[in-house]
């Protein structure tokens, strides 16, 4: 199953980027979108409505300011939507993440940090770990990998102790 990334603006990639060198790391097809809530708002429809039927499993909706645009797309399918509050305004992004997070019962964005990308790839690529071993495999190494990361961090900290 494909993952799909829509995000409100173009101006939004410079964060995606994060997330997309996560999929392509764990060699996760995916499409990515310029579809925004507000301004083409037929296609956040006809791009939800349709995205099950296109092999997609997760949809990642990623969006600034009023970010109408995860909770319009979970509005129209049953797939997972993540959403992905961008940093964009003069509000620090915090505009973003409560107009995400803040979605009424029935209609669930599992919202992620501001301008969390990388979390948002890692919790798409989690669902679609659910019926898929490879990938879930992948995970495992994953955890394991930035756990030995930490520790060798500690290790050479522990090695430069005496002289900071
Ligand atoms: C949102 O408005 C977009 O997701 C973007 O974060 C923000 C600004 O968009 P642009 O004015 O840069 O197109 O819809």
């Amino acid at each position: 199953m494909k993952i799909a990334i829509i995000m409100g603006s173009d101006s939004d990639l410079p964060v995606i980027k994060k997330g997309i060198s996560v999929l392509k790391k764990f060699d996760v097809p995916f499409e990515i979108r310029v579809i925004s809530a507000h301004r083409t708002p037929s296609e956040a429809e006809d791009f939800a409505v349709n995205a099950k039927d296109r092999g997609f499993g997760v949809i990642i909706g990623a969006a600034g300011k009023a970010a109408h645009l995860a909770g319009v797309l979970a509005a129209y399918t049953t797939l997972p939507v993540i959403g992905l509050p961008i940093k964009s305004s003069t509000m620090d992004g915090l505009d973003s993440l409560l107009s995400m997070v803040q979605m009424p019962k029935g209609i669930p964005v599992a919202t992620v940090a501001i301008d969390g990308a990388e979390n948002a790839a890692l919790l798409a690529i989690q669902i679609l770990a659910l019926s898929d071993k490879v990938l879930a495999d992948k995970l495992l190494q994953y955890k394991i990998d930035i756990a030995n990361e930490v520790i060798e961090k500690d290790k050479k900290l522990q090695a430069e102790i005496d002289n900071l």
